[in-house]
This record gives structure tokens, C-alpha cells and sequence, in this order.
């Protein structure tokens, strides 16, 4: 739990801070205990509870931007401090903002030198509440208490603390979620003492640190483990979030200020992030869609491109940006962050960001981002699982990136895994706990890498109409070298593609036959017709019987209509042969008949009726017969 103050240079911070905790931060630190060394700025109450509680008071306005960036993610609480007989100076509105930028959720308005107000009349104080109101309407201090103390006559103290006990205990329930979230503590000060090893300061952003830990130096992938922890002068076993810590560390070299002790699993690092840009309303002028600035990002400073993804940011406006670094940093969802630009006046705070997605790809508009940060869990795990396209994400790298832990997800996945708005690609095992988690792609991605696939089969089938297929390999190496699994599970799914040996063929297409199978295919057909005249099988039985494929038959039998060898009668194929004998028959039959009825017709074929309808009507359509009610007559006589 960390206090902050703000507030214009002399407005009392350093002496209300002394009256709460005993302790003055203007002092140099005289305490070098056992080489823990507690950093000047830094004093701590302690609570009725026994708790103690971290003050930060640091002089200066550049001090303060850093040190409020610093414990960005472990500043609780801020004691807004305003002087009563001057009110509103021009550090008093920055600090509000910078306050704002960083998230910061919980304040208590002090109006200090209460005792030199009152000399100039309550008239006077009331006129300055009411300032102080109208400054802090829509922000995190709306509807802050504003107590009024001196820090000379004590007046006003006893309430004081009671507001901030009140204030502490509901911030405190705030911090406890961050408990769960992935480790973040980012060093302010390193150093080492002969014999005891190496020193590291901070306040523990989110995540707890337990001594006998084993966790990373990042940027840098060394591991270190924690020796011994010290906080507010007493030796501990375990911190959590918001505390300020001294930390024994066994590392190789010293690390440096800005260094990030992390969990090894639990981070990652990014060259690109995605962001929400605010600009503060008092920004000299607009940023541009391209611009560099300088990020304060826990204890260190940056280079970045800012990238809007939109034209230009007015004054006091949000948009979505992407911060590109020349290194990856290390950072966690929702940290903030403050923008700096230098002019001639040196640098200059002009806005904040929130960190939204690490390590995302370049965008060009504002879409994926509006949806990811409007929307509830199952939505930013749908987002992430679009950025990550074909590759996809395991579920430990969705946690990751949405800073949970990954049993946070799970109803949340399985619903989405259930409405196919994800799928199950298979299993991996974790690099470093070495569990198995789920390998996940988003069913969007998943629907075109199905059409992509047929797409390729199909070209390759069209370039190679004499190939059975495209090989295994060249297929998933046109895919862009996907996962193996991916590939696989790919290939098995699709209803249209079907794997024989090591290539793939859409499932409509049978292997390409030969000129010399059709022929072979045309001559049993043929053979088999001609053996069975006018009782042939069939035409969809001729395939069976003949042991051929319905590509082989329908290739044979149209090579056989072509040179005129059989003919086609409703469901059958007759061979040219038969047809022809018949055809004969039928001519004498009308030299000493004028008609021809059905049951003549029989006599004439030998054959059970089904094979005489189609017979006769082959006939008629050859214009050799016409119908004439129940009988035929031969035409053209
Ligand atoms: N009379 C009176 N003087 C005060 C009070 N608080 C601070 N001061 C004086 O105001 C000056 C600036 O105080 P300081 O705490 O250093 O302000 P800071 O710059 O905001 O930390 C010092 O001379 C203090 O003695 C107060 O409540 N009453
Ligand atoms: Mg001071």
C-alpha cells in the first residue's frame, strides 16, 4: 500500500507528511541497516491494523512525474495538496492531470496552513473550496473529502487520518486483485553492499514476491532469486502489491535502473504496443499522426514512435496509438505510462497512455482496438486470437497478454471453443512450467484457412490436371509453413480434401486417368454389352460389374458413344450391334405389317418389358417409328 503526495512547490507536502509519520523525506537518509537503504522521499505510517503503509513525498515537479510513474501501478492513494492561503497554482493542475493520466483511483483533498487561512476569514477558505471543486469536477477527486489541517497547530490532523485509514482500507481491497496478476516490480535504485550481495528498490506494481523466488532481470533473461526482503525497515517474507521493497537479489551483474523483476513464464516483452493516447488539455499543441516521444514507463524512460490511428490528437482529447520502441520493453496490460516531448524548455509532459495489447501487429485503423477495449473477456480473447491469425496463441499467451492467469479464462474459452468462435488446435507444452496448454486459433481464421487450402488444391489441380495431387509438404510450405498440428487438423476437417500417402487431392476429383485405361475401361464395357444385346445391366450397375471407377466408366462409355459403338436408351446402354440386328428385324416386320403393337415389339426383342419402353422410344426419337395411339408405324416407308 503506497501513499502519494502532489501538489505546487511549498504547499505544505513535506510537513504534513513529517506530522503523519514522524518522518521528514527532506532529510538525507541517515538509515543504512544492514545495508538496506530506504531512498530519500520515502517515510511510512503505520496502521491501527499494524499495517504499514508506504508514503512517497518526493521535492521537485521533474521528481515527481518520475516517482508517480515509478509507483504508477502501486500508488493507492494520493494526498492532493493544496495550501489554503493561495489555492490554485499551476503544479496544482498538472499533478491533477498526471495524477488522472496515470489511473490513479483513490485522493483525499488536504487544504493545508489552515491556521494562516483563517486569519483571512472563512469567506476566503469557502471561495477557495469551491476552486478547488470546480477543478476536480469528472475527475478521480470529485467526490474526495477536503480536509483542512495545519500542519503547525495540528488542527485538522486527527481527521485527517481518520479519512485516510477510511480511504486505505477501501484502496486496499482495489490492490488485492492485483495480487493474482503476473509480477511486475520495477527497480528505482540498485546497488551493491560488500558481503551482502546486491540491492533492489521499488514498489511492487502488481504480483507478490515471496523470498526464495526465483524470477527474471528483464529486459535482460537473467534469473536471479530473492535472498531476503526488506520493507519499511523490517525484515519480511512475502510483499504484495503496492509495497515498497528492498530486495537481496543474487544476480551475475548489477542491474540497472528501469530493470523489471519479473516471473520468467509470466512475461513478455514488446517492441510494439498497442495503446490509449490521452493528451492533456493544457498540451502546448496537437500531436500528429507521427510523432516521437519519450515514454516514462515504470522506473524507466524511452524513445518511442507514436503512431495514432487517427489524423491528429487535439488537446484534451483520447485516441488509439501504437508506441513502437527500438527494444522490446517489458510492460503489462493496463499499465500507464507518461508522454514526454522536449522542446527548448527541456522536456515536457504532454499526456499518457494506457497500455492495451503487447507485442500486437501494425495497424492501420482503430477497428480491432475499439472492440478489445470496449468489450468483456470473451471479446479480448477473441481480438487477440484475430491478431495472431493462422499461428493462433496458447491459452497461456492469451493469459499473458490480458495480464490474468489462465483459470481466468477458462468458462470464458470454453464457451467460445463450444460456438466454434474458437477452435482447439491441440496441445503444447509450456516452455518454462512445462504443463500442457491449449493451442488455440480464432474460427474466423480457422474458416479461411479451409477456403485457403481448397483454393490452393484446386490451382494446383488446374496447373497439374496429369498430377493426382500436390504434395504434402509444398502445400503447407504455400500455407506459410504452418504448424504442423494446424496442418494436420486442417487436412483431416476439410469435408473436400482427401490425403493419399504424402499428397492431397480435393475429394471430387479422382485420380486422372490414362488414355490407355479409358480404352482398356471402353473395351470391357463394350464386350460386356455386346455379350448381353438387348438385356444389357443397368448403366449405373455397369460400374460394379466391371470393377471400374465412375470416372473410368463415364470416360469409357462417353469414348464409346463418341465412335458410335453403343448407343444410350433411358437407363441403359445398348451396343450399336444389337441395336442395329434389331433395327432389321423391325424393317421386315413392316414389309408385311402396317403397325407394330408392344407385344409384337417383345416378340421381336426377347426381352422382359423393362428393356422395351426405352427400346421404343430410341426408336421414335431416330425417326425410324412414330407412335399412333398404342401402336407404332415405320416412317418414311
Ligand atoms: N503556518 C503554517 N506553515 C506551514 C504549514 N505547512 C507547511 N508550512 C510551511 O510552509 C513551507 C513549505 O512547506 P513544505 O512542507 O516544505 O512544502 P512542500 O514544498 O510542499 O513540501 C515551510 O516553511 C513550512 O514550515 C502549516 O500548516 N502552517
Ligand atoms: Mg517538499
Amino acid at each position: 500500500m503506497i501513499l502519494g503526495t502532489a501538489g505546487h512547490v511549498d504547499h505544505g507536502k513535506t510537513s504534513l507528511v513529517e506530522v503523519l509519520t514522524g518522518i521528514n523525506t527532506d532529510k538525507l537518509p541517515e538509515e543504512k541497516r544492514r545495508g538496506m537503504t530506504i531512498e530519500p522521499g520515502f517515510a511510512h505510517l503505520t496502521r491501527s491494523t499494524g499495517e504499514v503503509v508506504g508514503l512517497v513525498d518526493v521535492p521537485g515537479h521533474e521528481k515527481f512525474v518520475k516517482s508517480m510513474v515509478a509507483g504508477a501501478g502501486g500508488i493507492d492513494v494520493v494526498l492532493f495538496v493544496i495550501a489554503a492561503d493561495e489555492g490554485l497554482m499551476p503544479q496544482t493542475r498538472e499533478h491533477l492531470a498526471i495524477c488522472s493520466l496515470l489511473g490513479i483511483k483513490n485522493g483525499l483533498i488536504v487544504l493545508t496552513k489552515i491556521d494562516i487561512a483563517q486569519t483571512l476569514g472563512e469567506e476566503f477558505i469557502s471561495l477557495i473550496e469551491s476552486d478547488v471543486r470546480a477543478l476536480t469536477a469528472g475527475t478521480f477527486l470529485e467526490k474526495s473529502p477536503i480536509v483542512r489541517v495545519s500542519s503547525k497547530t495540528r488542527e485538522g490532523i486527527p481527521a485527517l487520518q481518520t479519512a485516510i485509514e477510511t480511504l486505505v482500507s477501501v484502496a486496499k481491497k482495489g490492490a488485492n486483485r492485483h495480487e493474482n496478476r503476473p509480477l511486475y516490480f520495477p527497480i528505482d535504485r540498485a546497488f551493491s553492499v560488500a558481503g551482502f550481495g546486491t540491492i533492489v528498490t521499488g514498489v511492487l506494481h502488481s504480483g507478490t514476491i515471496t523470498v526464495g523466488d526465483e524470477l527474471a532481470l528483464s529486459p535482460k533473461t537473467e534469473l536471479v532469486r530473492v535472498r531476503s526482503i526488506e520493507s519499511h525497515g523490517k525484515r519480511l517474507n512475502t510483499i504484495g502489491t503496492g509495497q515498497r521493497a528492498a530486495l537481496n537479489i543474487s544476480a551475475q551483474a548489477l542491474p540497472g535502473r528501469g530493470d523489471v523483476l519479473v516471473r520468467p513464464h509470466e512475461y513478455a516483452a514488446a517492441r510494439r504496443l498497442d495503446v490509449s493516447l490521452t493528451l492533456l488539455p493544457d498540451a502546448k499543441k496537437p500531436l500528429g499522426k507521427r510523432s516521437v516521444v519519450t515514454v516514462l514507463m515504470g522506473t524507466k524512460s524511452h524513445e518511442a514512435k507514436v503512431r495514432l490511428l487517427q489524423p491528429l490528437l487535439e488537446p484534451g482529447q483520447s485516441c488509439f496509438a501504437q508506441l513502437l520502441f527500438d527494444e522490446a520493453v517489458a510492460s503489462y496490460p493496463k499499465q500507464h505510462c507518461v508522454l514526454r516531448v522536449n522542446n527548448s524548455a527541456g522536456a515536457v509532459t504532454v499526456g499518457g497512455a494506457e497500455v492495451l495489447i503487447l507485442g500486437a501487429p501494425k495497424r492501420r485503423d482503430d477497428q480491432l482496438l475499439k472492440s478489445f477495449s470496449s468489450g468483456n473477456l470473451a471479446t479480448k480473447v477473441d481480438c487477440l486470437l484475430r491478431d495472431a491469425g493462422f499461428r493462433g496463441l496458447t491459452l497461456s499467451q492469451v493469459a499473458l497478454h490480458l495480464g490474468v492467469h489462465e483459470n481466468e479464462l477458462k468458462n470464458s474459452i470454453d464457451e467460445q471453443l463450444a460456438s466454434k468462435k474458437c477452435i482447439l488446435i491441440g496441445y503444447i507444452q509450456h516452455l518454462a512450467h512445462g504443463e500442457k496448454t491449449s493451442h488455440l486459433m480464432s474460427g474466423f481464421h480457422w474458416q479461411r484457412l479451409l477456403r485457403k487450402v481448397n483454393y490452393f488444391v484446386q490451382q494446383f489441380h488446374d496447373k497439374n490436371p496429369s498430377l493426382p495431387g500436390i504434395p504434402k509438404e509444398e502445400l503447407r510450405q504455400r500455407l506459410g509453413l504452418l504448424h504442423e498440428k494446424t496442418f494436420n487438423k486442417l487436412l483431416i476437417e476439410s469435408k473436400t480434401l482427401v490425403v493419399e500417402e504424402s499428397t492431397v487431392r480435393l475429394t471430387q476429383r479422382e485420380a486422372p486417368i490414362g488414355a490407355e485405361l479409358i480404352h482398356a475401361a471402353a473395351a470391357s464395357v463394350l464386350a460386356l454389352l455386346t455379350q448381353l444385346g438387348l438385356g444389357p445391366p443397368l448403366a449405373s450397375e455397369l460400374a460394379t460389374k466391371l470393377r471400374l471407377t465412375d470416372v473410368a466408366l463415364g470416360q469409357a462409355c462417353a469414348l464409346l458413344l463418341r465412335e458410335n459403338k453403343v448407343i444410350k436408351a433411358g437407363d441403359f446402354y445398348f451396343s450399336r450391334e444389337a441395336i442395329d440386328a434389331l433395327e432389321l428385324k423391325l424393317r421386315s416386320h413392316f414389309e408385311t405389317h402396317e403397325t407394330l403393337s408392344t407385344q409384337e415389339l417383345k416378340e421381336l426383342v426377347q426381352q422382359s418389358r423393362k428393356f422395351l419402353i426405352p427400346i421404343a422410344e430410341y426408336f421414335d426419337r431416330e425417326k425410324i417409328t412414330l407412335r399412333v395411339g398404342d401402336v407404332r408405324r415405320l416412317r418414311n416407308k
